[in-house]
């Protein structure tokens, strides 16, 4: 059993004060939404906004067999199964096909630096900002989790909290090396006592020794941000019917990170001619490099 330390959580704060002096570990921001587009979106604005994209549905509890059911329009998802019976239903979906205007409201929070905004042109930000899943939306039931993951090509990312309530357990780049391997990651249970929040590992790759390893417990209320920086694990699950939004950024400690995985794998991509599953799928490489140089 290994006891939690609570994650790092602050009332406000300011871009500046954020980048001196917090950003480097996860933190909790209580008043995160703060003037940004998607704060107080109900679910009627969602599905008034996006209700006609077509979503999957899936039991997402245990990542490991992950059903895919049904796909079924988001508005009809929002208003008979997210609020129906309980079964640990839930979505998760980016941008661009499903949603293509969902950049409109997924800048980053207040209190971000993120070299996306700041510095892309437009061009950027929609064949890539908006197309190779840096914004995100999870809606799920109670119970619906997402398992222990590290986001890819090195994001930092932000959870935003639009409705409901969410528990996440993090785990340091270095402890999440340790517990997950190229294919799996370790099995956890997470309980609440009077003396804290402990997390016991269940089943774990061959080898893994739990000692040492460091949990850090969260919850993450409406109108609150959780930021998360470049490689840290996070394991993410709703207390009851939930709406999170999340959008990726890079800045100087991971552009060097994104940019070589961005790039090895365009390379890839055109070597093997797979067009579709390519992130710049909707504009021409050399398009991409006058845009660049
Ligand atoms: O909210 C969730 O279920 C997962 C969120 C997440 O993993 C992310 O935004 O990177
Ligand atoms: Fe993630």
């Amino acid at each position: 059993m290994n006891l939690a330390i609570p994650i790092k959580t602050l009332e406000t704060t300011t871009k500046e004060e954020f980048k001196t002096l917090h950003r480097d570990s996860p933190v909790l921001v209580r008043d995160g939404l703060k003037g940004h587009p998607s704060k107080g979106m109900t679910p009627e604005t969602i599905s008034s906004l996006f209700g006609g994209a077509i979503v999957t549905v899936a039991d997402e509890v245990d990542p490991d067999s992950c059903s895919f059911s049904s796909s079924c329009s988001l508005e009809k998802f929002l208003s008979e199964i997210w609020m129906g019976p309980d079964l640990k239903l839930g979505t998760r979906a980016f941008s661009t096909e499903l949603i293509p205007n969902l950049i409109d409201i997924l800048p980053p929070p207040y209190f971000c630096e993120d070299w996306f905004e700041d510095y892309f042109s437009i061009h950027w930000k929609n064949n890539v900002v908006a197309s190779s899943n840096h914004l995100w939306f999870f809606i799920g039931q109670s119970d619906c989790a997402s398992g222990l993951h590290q986001d890819h090509d090195g994001v930092h990312t932000t959870l935003l909290q639009i409705s409901g309530t969410k528990e996440v357990v993090l785990f340091s780049p270095d402890d999440t090396s340790k517990i997950c391997n190229f294919d799996s990651c370790a099995n956890f249970n997470v309980t609440e006592a009077s003396e804290g929040v402990t997390v016991e590992f269940l089943t774990a790759p061959a080898g893994f020794d739990s000692a040492g390893i460091q949990p850090y417990y969260g919850k993450l209320h409406a109108g609150e941000v959780l930021y998360l920086p470049s490689q840290w694990g996070h394991f993410v699950k709703a207390l009851n019917p939930s709406i999170t939004f999340s959008r990726d950024m890079i800045d100087d400690r991971n552009a060097d990170h994104y940019f070589s995985s961005f790039f090895a794998q365009l390379v890839l991509n055109m070597e093997s001619d797979t067009e579709v599953n390519s992130p710049l799928s909707n504009t021409s490489f050399s398009q991409l490099m006058e845009e660049i140089f």
